[in-house]
C-alpha cells in the first residue's frame, strides 16, 4: 500500500507545482527522494511540460573555454586542485582564447563561457586586468554573450567584467550546508562565495549557482539548496553529478546514479520553472545528454572544440577529440526528443526579456 500512497503524494505535489504553487521544503524533499522509475517518469513529464511552457522547444548551447587550469585552491572533489600532479596544467594566451571563441561562435553556440581555476597569477596578485581585457576581446571578436567563471573576485572586478561586456557570472556553492561546504571547499569562505553572486546581480550580471550531487549531502541538504537558490534569484541553476577524480581526496567515492541526477534536475525545473537549467556534457559526455534533456534541462553546456588542447572540468578528455562535444554533435540528438536549437535572436531576446523582468520586479 505504501508505494501507492507515495505515488499519490508525488502526483498531488506535481499538480500543485503545475498550478503555480511555490513548493515548500517537505514537498521538495518528497520529489528529490524519488528513486523508482514509475514516479520518476511522472516527474520528468511534468518537468518537460514546465520547460515547454517557459522555453518552448528551443535549446540554448554554451561553448566552454577552460583557459587556465592553474588553481590555488584545494577543493576535495576537483581534478585541478592545487598540488594534484595528475591533472593537465596549461594557460592559453589571449590570442588563442579569442581564436577558439571565434570558432565556437561560428559553430553556432549562443554563449561562450570563459572559465579558469583560481589561478594564483591573477588571484594572489589581485591583478584582474588581463581577465577583464580577455572578456572585452572575446565579446568584441565574437559578438556572442559571454559568461565568466573565474572563482570569487572582488565586487569592483565584477563591475569591470560587466562593463567589458560579460553577461553572466557563474560561481557554484556546491552545497548550501556550510558544514559540508567546509569539507568540499576547505579554507574558502562560504559567505564570501555566496555574496559574490549577489554582488554580480547588483552590478547587472546574471548569476549561476549550482550543487554537486553525491558528495555526502542528504536529501534535506538538496532540498535546502533548491530553496536557497530560488530565494537568491539567480537566473541559471545546475546540478552536477560528482565524478571521482584521480589524485584527489574523494577519488574513492562512488558517483551518484544518473536517475538521482535526473530527479534532482527535474525537481529544480518544477521549483524554478523559468530558470535556465543546463545539461552538462562534462559528466557523461554525449551519452548522458538525452537523459538530462528528458529531465527538463534547456541548455547544453561544455561544448568544446576538438583538437583545441582544451580540457573539461570533471571529464577532462571524454568525447572532446572525437568531436562529439560540438554543436553538430549535440544538434542531431535534439530532433528525436522533439527539441531544436534556439536561434541566436531567441537567446538575445531571453537575455533582454529577463533584464526587463528584473527591472520591473525591482520597481
Ligand atoms: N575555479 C572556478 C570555481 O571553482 O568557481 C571555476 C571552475 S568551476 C566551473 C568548476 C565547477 O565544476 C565546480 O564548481 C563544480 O561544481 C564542478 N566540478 C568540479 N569538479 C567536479 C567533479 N569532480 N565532479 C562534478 N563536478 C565537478
Ligand atoms: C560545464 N564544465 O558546463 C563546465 C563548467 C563553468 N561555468 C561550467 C562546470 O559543465
Ligand atoms: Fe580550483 Fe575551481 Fe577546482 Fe576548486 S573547483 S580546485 S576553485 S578549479
Amino acid at each position: 500500500m505504501k508505494p501507492r500512497r507515495e505515488g499519490a503524494d508525488v502526483r498531488s505535489i506535481i499538480q500543485r507545482a503545475e498550478e503555480g504553487a511555490r513548493l515548500r521544503l517537505p514537498e521538495i524533499g518528497a520529489l528529490l527522494a524519488i528513486d523508482d522509475p514509475d514516479r520518476a517518469a511522472l516527474l520528468f513529464s511534468a518537468a518537460q511540460r514546465a520547460r515547454e511552457r517557459h522555453f518552448g522547444r528551443s535549446i540554448f548551447m554554451y561553448g566552454f573555454v577552460y583557459f587556465s587550469t592553474y588553481c590555488r585552491n584545494r577543493c576535495t572533489f576537483c581534478f585541478y586542485r592545487n598540488g594534484n600532479q595528475d591533472s593537465p596544467r596549461y594557460r592559453k594566451s589571449a590570442e588563442e582564447v579569442v581564436e577558439i571563441a571565434l570558432g565556437l561562435a561560428d559553430s553556432g553556440v549562443h554563449l561562450v563561457d570563459l572559465t579558469m581555476g583560481e589561478d594564483p597569477t591573477i588571484h594572489d596578485a589581485r591583478d584582474y586586468g588581463a581577465l577583464v581585457d580577455l572578456v572585452a576581446a572575446v565579446r568584441r571578436a565574437t559578438g556572442v554573450p559571454v559568461m565568466v567563471s573565474p572563482g570569487v573576485v572582488p565586487r569592483s572586478v565584477l563591475g569591470q567584467l560587466r562593463a567589458a561586456g560579460a553577461d553572466w557570472y557563474a560561481c557554484y556553492q556546491e552545497t548550501h550546508s556550510p558544514e559540508l561546504y567546509r569539507r568540499l571547499r576547505p579554507g574558502q569562505d562560504y559567505v564570501l562565495r555566496e555574496a559574490s553572486r549577489s554582488e554580480a546581480v547588483a552590478v547587472g550580471l546574471y548569476a549561476e549557482d549550482g550543487i554537486l550531487l553525491g558528495v555526502g549531502e542528504t536529501v534535506f541538504d538538496r532540498a535546502r539548496s533548491l530553496l536557497t537558490m530560488r530565494a537568491q534569484g539567480v537566473q541559471q541553476v545546475r546540478v552536477m553529478g560528482f565524478v571521482p577524480q584521480k589524485g584527489t581526496p574523494l577519488a574513492g567515492r562512488e558517483a551518484p546514479s544518473l536517475l538521482a541526477e535526473m530527479v534532482t534536475l527535474a525537481t529544480m525545473r518544477l521549483v524554478m520553472p523559468d530558470r535556465l537549467i543546463p545539461a552538462s556534457l562534462d559528466i557523461d559526455g554525449l551519452r548522458g545528454l538525452e537523459a538530462r534533456l528528458r529531465a527538463g534541462a534547456n541548455v547544453v553546456t561544455s561544448i568544446i572544440p576538438p583538437a583545441s588542447g582544451l580540457a573539461g572540468v570533471s571529464q577532462s578528455t571524454l568525447d572532446i577529440d572525437q568531436g562529439f562535444r560540438t554543436v553538430a554533435g549535440v544538434v542531431r540528438h535534439l530532433a528525436p526528443l522533439g527539441l531544436e536549437p534556439a536561434t541566436p535572436d531567441e537567446y538575445q531576446a531571453w537575455l533582454r526579456g529577463t533584464h526587463t523582468r528584473c527591472r520591473s520586479q525591482e520597481a
